[in-house]
């Protein structure tokens, strides 16, 4: 008689890593992308046990979070925290409990760097720096001297207090300096969604007839916009009425680069999945790990997007 099937090959719980991710919740192609990176890479072939948290945008969800994996002993901890403060307290009690704290994405505010074992994320003021050089070049792509006329600019907020937010709207209106001719006419947050990017497009567009250009902080408030735009009876574009600038470069914004609707996208890498792995690798082998690594990120245009999203791994 044939031998009962042995069990798959498993590895006992124990000699897993166990990974708690306390996600800020599914806003965005940005987000979307970032879980699936993580998911994909912390798995039982891997050696982890994991477990995700989403959050839905809010940051008292993802304390009760991070409570619930200390009570469950995890191994790490992995915290894309929503905003940035009022974490000292929930972190003093992981790091009593022994339990690692790796922070990815997004940053915390606190003046004690003993509450967190490493941080990998993004540039978030250089990308509101490089938003300025975008818009300019971006101009000038369409003939106006980013110098010289007037420039009439609406700003697309991410969530408030959040370091994506800080760090870009932060960045954008240092560098515009540089430009005594641009003017902020406005700013509101669309909590990096689509549904209240167009929202708060459509309020815009109602209360300024003369909007030149539209920053949006993320992709999915830029496809918002763009929809209120038309649906206003405007253009946008490098061949339309008004510039987008917009962050993240997600494949749903090349295509929209591509369909001439975004003018230039400032790269934002949601792939953290295998950085966050390298960390807690070397931590395990007792090795030391860099406190704050920044990924490197690029500034994408309309004219370039056909050639290059193929290449795009989100
Ligand atoms: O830009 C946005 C997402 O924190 C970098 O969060 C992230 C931002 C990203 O919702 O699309």
């Amino acid at each position: 008689a044939p031998a009962a099937s042995a069990p798959a090959e498993t590895k006992e719980d124990k000699d897993l890593i166990y990974v708690g991710f306390v996600q800020v919740g599914a806003e965005s192609d940005w987000r979307m992308a970032n879980t699936k990176s993580m998911q994909e890479t912390f798995t039982e072939e891997n050696g982890f046990k994991f477990e995700m948290v989403d959050a839905q945008q809010k940051t008292d969800k993802q304390i009760t979070a991070i409570r619930d994996f200390i009570q469950k002993d995890v191994d790490y901890i992995v915290l894309a925290p929503n905003t940035e403060a009022g974490w000292d307290t929930v972190l003093g009690e992981a790091r009593d409990a022994g339990i690692p704290v790796i922070i990815v994405d997004r940053m915390i505010q606190t003046s004690d760097d003993s509450l967190f074992t490493a941080w990998v994320g993004s540039n978030f003021k250089q990308e509101g720096y490089d938003a300025v050089d975008a818009l300019a070049e971006a101009l000038k792509l369409k003939g106006i001297d980013p110098k010289a006329e007037e420039i009439n600019i609406v700003t697309l907020q991410g969530t408030m207090g959040s370091s994506a937010q800080i760090g870009r709207t932060d960045g954008f209106a240092e560098k515009m300096k540089e430009y005594p001719n641009w003017k902020m006419l406005d700013r509101q947050s669309g909590d990096f969604t689509q549904e209240k990017g167009q929202e708060v497009m459509e309020s815009f567009l109602k209360s300024y007839p003369d909007i030149d250009v539209v920053i949006a902080e993320n992709d999915n408030m830029a496809f918002g916009a763009i929809n209120a735009i038309k649906a206003a009876g405007k253009t946008c574009g490098p061949n339309g009425d008004i510039t987008i600038v917009s962050f993240d470069a997600v494949k749903a914004a090349f295509e929209a680069m591509i369909a001439g609707d975004i003018d230039v996208d400032v790269e934002c890498n949601p792939l953290h999945g295998p950085r966050v792995k390298e960390i807690i690798e070397k931590l395990e082998a007792g090795q030391t790990v860099d406190k704050i690594a920044y990924v490197k990120e690029d500034v994408f245009f309309a004219k370039d997007a056909a050639n290059i999203i193929g290449s795009r791994q989100y």
